[in-house]
């Protein structure tokens, strides 16, 4: 029996076990971290502290008593408003370095400069290359992409002052954000602005600074993260539909585990391509392992399952709880959500924790340094460090919750419009017809505060049985991938509606798109449909939604979304509160200025109804009748 806390936890059963395996080798998890947070600082939820200089740190009550301002005159509306461009900043900083790492080793390759690196989707390299406005006739691909990689490189500058990737969206939309003055000049220019105006005594006017935060979201969804997955496609393939397993259980007892985590396939690319080795494999054999099995936790995850069907172990709260399986040998991080606490557990089950980027160390792992010039040899050497730490592993500690789960994903922009016939013309009519009720992209992180994966799976249930297309990205579609949603028999709990469009297509109800970076994708493909339409984004029956969020990243995400005129749904509260000034823009005020706003739902159940009832408002906008409801 498992006990009703963990129970509490999870709805991920493989968790569940490993929750009673890490409670009885007594490891401290992220949950006992947070209840030991607990009460957090209730300035804090709310926004309403700064300690942007030394006169401060200062607060102010949320009742609006002394103190209302901070000592330089700071109100609430300016804190809350600071507080909230500031983690868009990180979040966009985040997404955008990911992106220029791409860049520059795409640049590197073709130069031939790398190893292990090659252009692997040549007509995208084209296709891309065509957007920027470079002549690809005659010239070969390294060419191409050196001049593609330096345009590229000029985004994040400030010689160019505009984005090419915002050239994707209607000009309904791009006319908003050209009069709004949002219009992205460059990538980096856009967060170091928001540092610069939310220092102490520069920008106190809180829609001003808000309008920044949108800017800044728009440099990250069509610059710093669209140029991540473009780039991405060129150099690793763009995805197609494969399949393959996901939860704990994707590990085995008899075999060298490696765990790659993270977010960008620069490394994990390699240790793939290294694990597959047969001089590598044979060394594994003769340690005694009979292979070596490669899993992904987080988005690095989701790139590799996109691309090489590699199986996923789980998202970002089942990181702990890997390693306390006693079955990891090595786990390979690069950068993003990757807990400091790993080091100590690892520490307890003689697992290599492996840090590699100069960005992202941990003290107490071991560094290997990524190397652009060297990554296949860094990825054998890695591999070697997981097949000697095979041989310390204590059987006696091993215990893998088994059964795992079969998924589908691999759906990118061309994938779908691929499965369609190569025109987004036949979604379109199944939307006009009903069949399809319209689209939510469901996205981002676990959270703690929330039962993890309840957030994600609850709605897309009810979203699917009312005949609205899922898409997902990130840990949120490695949650309803173990829930056993990501297979195209779960169109059986679908409405009849989209049952039959799924079934005619053999794919899910849910399409998995890929990492964070990819919502990217998502992006590209609503702006494809509000062109065929010759109507904005905001017109569109979609929404977007994001139930267990947790990171700035996803705050930028949530931006740029509701900046692209898609309205979103936040599970947890973001820390807005303290201004009711702030949270009357996010959440009214906005729809008149970018046709969408945020709302705040943490029932899933009621964030379903909020979605379907804005799709059919959408729906009825542009004359298009509400179809039945209810699961087949
Ligand atoms: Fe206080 Fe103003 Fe300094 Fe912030 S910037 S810490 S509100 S004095
Ligand atoms: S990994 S950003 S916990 S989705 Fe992209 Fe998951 Fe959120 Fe990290």
């Amino acid at each position: 029996m498992i006990k009703e806390e963990f129970l509490e936890r999870t709805i991920d059963s493989t968790a569940r076990k490993s929750l009673e395996k890490a409670d009885q080798d007594r490891i401290e998890t992220v949950w006992d971290r947070l209840e030991s947070q607990e009460p957090q600082c209730g300035y804090g939820l709310l926004g309403i502290c700064c300690r942007n200089c030394a006169m401060g740190p200062c607060r102010i009550d949320p009742f609006g008593n002394n103190p209302t301002r901070g000592v330089c005159g700071a109100d609430a509306d300016t804190l809350v408003a600071r507080n909230l461009a500031r983690m868009i900043a990180a979040g966009a900083a985040a997404h955008s370095d990911h992106g220029r790492d791409i860049v520059e080793v795409l640049h590197l390759t073709a130069l031939g400069k790398t190893s292990g690196y090659q252009i692997t989707d040549e007509e995208k390299l084209k296709r891309i290359a065509g957007e920027y406005g470079i002549n690809v006739d005659g010239r070969v691909k390294e060419e191409i992409a050196k001049e593609l990689a330096e345009k590229a490189m000029d985004e994040y500058g400030m010689r160019k002052n505009t984005l090419q990737f915002a050239e994707r969206a209607p000009e309904k939309r791009k006319e908003i954000w050209k009069n709004l003055g949002i219009w992205p000049r460059s990538i980096d220019r856009e967060i170091v602005e928001i540092m610069h105006r939310t220092t102490m005594g520069v920008d106190a006017d809180f829609v001003n600074i808000l309008l920044q935060g949108l800017r800044v979201s728009l440099s990250d969804g069509w610059g710093g993260s669209m140029i991540a997955t473009e780039f991405s496609d060129i150099l690793f393939g763009t995805p197609t539909p494969k399949e393959s397993f996901v939860n704990l259980g994707v590990l085995k007892e008899d075999t060298v585990n490696i765990i790659v985590h993270g977010h960008n396939p620069l490394m994990s690319e390699m240790v793939v391509d290294a694990s597959r080795d047969a001089e590598i494999i044979k060394l594994a054999k003769q340690k005694g392992a009979t292979g070596i099995t490669l899993a992904g936790i987080c988005c690095t995850a989701n790139e590799i399952l996109m691309r090489k069907g590699i199986p996923v172990a789980g998202n970002f709260l089942i990181q702990e709880l890997a390693i306390t399986t006693g079955a990891v040998d090595a786990m390979v991080v690069d950068y993003q959500c990757i807990m400091p606490s790993l080091v100590p557990i690892a520490d307890c089950y003689q697992t290599k924790l492996i840090t590699t980027s100069p960005k992202a160390k941990i003290k107490g792992a071991t560094h290997i340094e990524f190397d652009p010039e060297r990554a296949y040899e860094i990825g054998k050497e890695i591999v070697k460090e997981a097949i000697e730490a095979y041989g310390n592993r204590n059987p006696d500690r091993v215990n893998i919750p088994n059964h795992p789960v079969k998924m589908m994903a691999g759906f990118s922009a061309e994938a779908i419009l691929g499965a369609l016939g190569g025109t987004v013309q036949p979604l379109i009519d199944a939307i006009v017809a009903g069949k399809i009720r319209g689209i939510a992209a469901i996205v981002g992180c676990n959270n703690p505060k929330i039962k993890q994966d309840y957030g994600h799976v609850t709605l897309a249930k009810r979203l699917i049985e009312n005949n609205v297309l899922v898409i997902q990205t990130g840990c949120s579609a490695i949650a309803t991938g173990k829930a056993g949603l990501l297979v195209p028999e779960a169109a059986d709990q679908a409405g009849e509606g989209l049952k039959e469009i799924a079934n005619a297509l053999g794919v899910p109800p849910i399409l998995h798109m890929g990492s964070c970076v990819d919502i990217s994708r998502i992006l590209t493909v609503a702006a494809v449909i509000a062109k065929e339409l010759n109507v904005d984004i905001s017109d569109l029956p979609v929404a977007g939604a994001a139930p267990e969020w947790m990171t700035e990243k996803a705050v930028a995400i949530g931006a740029y979304v509701v900046a692209s005129g898609i309205f979103t749904v936040l599970g947890p509260i973001p820390p807005v509160l303290g201004s009711a000034n702030v949270t009357g823009l996010l959440t009214q005020g906005l729809g008149d200025v970018v046709g969408a706003t945020f709302a705040v739902e943490p029932d899933p159940e009621k964030a379903a109804e909020l979605i379907i009832k804005h799709i059919d408002e959408k729906r009825k906008a542009l004359g298009l009748t509400t179809p039945p409801t209810g699961a087949s």
